[in-house]
């Protein structure tokens, strides 16, 4: 099926070492993709939904030891450890490859080995990147063919090249002691074993777009970030593009599908959807910053979607999708999980496996339980998703989850100022990883278990890129999720996001005033549009207060933080951090 050498080479190698029965390659065809969902049917490995409800849908249950990324397990295999850095775990690549060479050898005895040539962005584009990936699960086949652009047209593409990303998975037996995901920047190179769970397995996505693409990018002078891409059109069929990182589950997804509120969509303005979860940023002819998606389809988290949170999500996962760890309906085989609506089925099977019964206040989809779903099927996908160049960014926002400290939004004051702002993101953590929910960790451009090199670089090649970029977008930071003394959300979040990032265009645009704080411009409080909204000018007040005291406590993590990550931390930085706390002082 293909002439290229070096692929040939490399999968016969691979071949001889995971010892599989038999290697089909994967052609991206409709034909290949059903039989192998007949294949997956027959064992039990997805289970066909309700046809008439749920088109093209299926069900996939996980091993209950293997339900999210495991970012203790993953690891950057530089040659020196100073590249891989603090943050990441590192393994000498030689000891790596010795290490898992033993977990992989003979791990595909009985079964398929599947060749996924694939690519991140529009295949044959100036900006698309190439992949296969090699594994023994058609679940992960079933999953790239929605989450990327997968087969023969990719080899074609390739033609001769050795430039492309070598990834081999296999479930071998999901052993948790022996779950290694495993990068080699250095050798384009991605090995996963033990796991057949999303973020670990599919690796286009968290092992190809960000950690390995970042590494590719600080070399090429581009970036890969974790940022979902909007495009917010005006009444005069002007739009304006926005990208936005937030660590794992803040609602990215939820931002990048809103429903803009009636002020606005009565006056004709929409929001298109570009990407929910990983943007490549080059700087364009025009010295403007440009992004991508270079992803085909969505990952999404299941648990809270539903007809207010997302309806466009919602109404994508309602053909074509695969759903993973929620729960069966058996009345009418369809899904159900927490938070889709207020009737969880009587008569159904939770996402271990068992019958379940609502009653006994167990949770019947897993927290991280999943939709993957075709962006096309999106139905706010923007008109741009398929061009290669992507779309000029007019505003980067970088966002957490904090109770206090972080105002609503306020907005950096250079470059350099916004670089600042996005290295001391915090939030707290998620169940998208393993490990403890609910403490709050510092997740750096939501790039902390993403970046593919020492993130003093990293901070480093943002900061150069400033350089480059002669018309760059404005940075700000939104906190949607600030609390009152009660403990309660006090602004309704959702599509009413949709008013703060009006004042972030008008602000970029030049039309919106400012208040000069010690931490950034923020709005006047009469500036922000809360035109049907029940909430008061006061209420406005209280979530863009600067509290000085609980901003210099702040101050004190992030020197701790920065000297986590160590030496490479530009001086830049350190320059703005003791600027924010001569200004918080004064
Ligand atoms: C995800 C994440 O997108 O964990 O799955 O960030
Ligand atoms: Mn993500």
């Amino acid at each position: 099926m293909n002439k290229n050498s070096h692929v040939n080479k490399w999968v016969e190698e691979m071949a001889a070492l995971t010892q599989p029965d038999k290697i089909v390659w994967i052609d991206g065809s409709e034909e290949q993709a059903e039989a192998l969902r007949q294949e997956a049917m027959s064992t039990g490995e997805i289970i066909k939904l309700n046809q008439d409800l749920l088109p093209g849908c299926y069900l996939h249950r996980t091993a209950i030891n293997d339900v999210a990324r495991v970012e203790h397990r993953t690891f950057i295999c530089t040659t020196k450890k100073e590249d891989a850095g603090n943050i990441n775990n590192w393994m000498a690549p030689k000891e790596c490859y010795a290490k898992l060479e033993k977990l992989f050898r003979g791990s595909m005895k009985g079964r398929t080995m599947y060749v996924i040539p694939y690519s991140m962005g529009i295949v044959g584009s100036e900006f698309a990147k190439y992949g296969i990936e090699l594994t023994d699960s058609i679940y992960v086949v079933l999953n790239m063919l929605i989450m990327t652009r997968v087969g023969t047209s990719v080899m074609e593409a390739l033609g001769d090249s050795d430039d492309y990303v070598k990834g081999l998975h296999s479930k071998a037996d999901l052993d948790e002691e022996n779950r290694y995901i495993c990068h080699f920047p250095e050798d384009n190179a991605i090995w996963s074993v033990n796991s057949g769970y999303g973020g670990n397995v599919l690796l286009g996505k968290k092992c190809f777009a960000l950690r390995i693409a970042s590494y590719i990018g600080r070399k090429e002078g581009w970036m890969a970030e974790h940022m979902l891409i909007l495009g917010i059109e005006y009444p005069n069929g002007e739009i304006k593009y926005i990208s936005a990182a937030f660590p794992s589950a803040c609602g990215k997804t939820n931002l990048a599908m809103l429903i803009p509120p009636e002020v606005y969509a009565n006056k004709g303005y929409k929001v298109w959807c570009v990407g929910d979860d990983i943007a490549w940023l080059r700087v364009g002819k025009d010295g403007r910053l440009w992004a991508m998606n270079p992803e085909n389809g969505f990952f999404g988290v299941a648990p809270g979607t539903n007809e207010k949170s997302n309806p466009n999500a919602l109404a994508t996962t309602m053909k074509d999708t695969i759903f993973t760890n929620v729960v069966h309906n058996l009345d009418n085989n369809t899904v159900w999980w927490e938070g889709l609506d207020k009737n969880p089925p009587k008569n159904a099977i939770n996402w271990k496996g068992e019958k379940w019964d609502h009653a006994d206040g167990s949770k019947g989809a897993h927290p991280n339980s999943r939709f993957t779903a075709k962006a096309i099927n999106c139905p706010c996908i923007s008109s741009e998703f398929e061009n290669p160049a992507g779309v000029p960014i007019t505003a980067i926002i970088f966002g957490g989850r904090r109770a206090k400290t972080a105002p609503l939004v306020y907005q950096s004051t250079s470059w350099q100022h916004g670089v600042f702002v996005g290295s001391v993101m915090a939030s707290e953590t998620t169940a998208a990883a393993t490990g403890a929910v609910g403490v709050v960790r510092r997740d750096p451009m939501a790039m902390l278990p993403f970046a593919g090199y020492d993130m003093g670089d990293y901070f480093a090649h943002w900061l150069k890129m400033g350089e480059k970029i002669t018309n760059p977008p404005k940075i700000f930071n939104v906190n949607w999720f600030r609390l009152n003394d009660e403990g309660q959300f006090i602004w309704p979040g959702f599509g009413e996001n949709m008013r703060v990032l009006m004042w972030i265009l008008d602000r970029c645009d030049g039309k919106a005033d400012a208040v000069n704080t010690p931490i950034g411009y923020l709005p006047k409080a009469e500036d922000l549009n809360i035109e049907g909204l029940d909430i008061s000018l006061g209420t406005i007040k209280e979530l863009l207060n600067v509290d000085k005291d609980l901003w210099l406590e702040e101050c004190k993590g992030i020197r701790e933080f920065y000297a986590h990550v160590g030496s490479r931390v530009p001086k830049a930085l350190y320059d703005e951090l003791d600027a924010l706390e001569a200004r918080l002082s004064k």
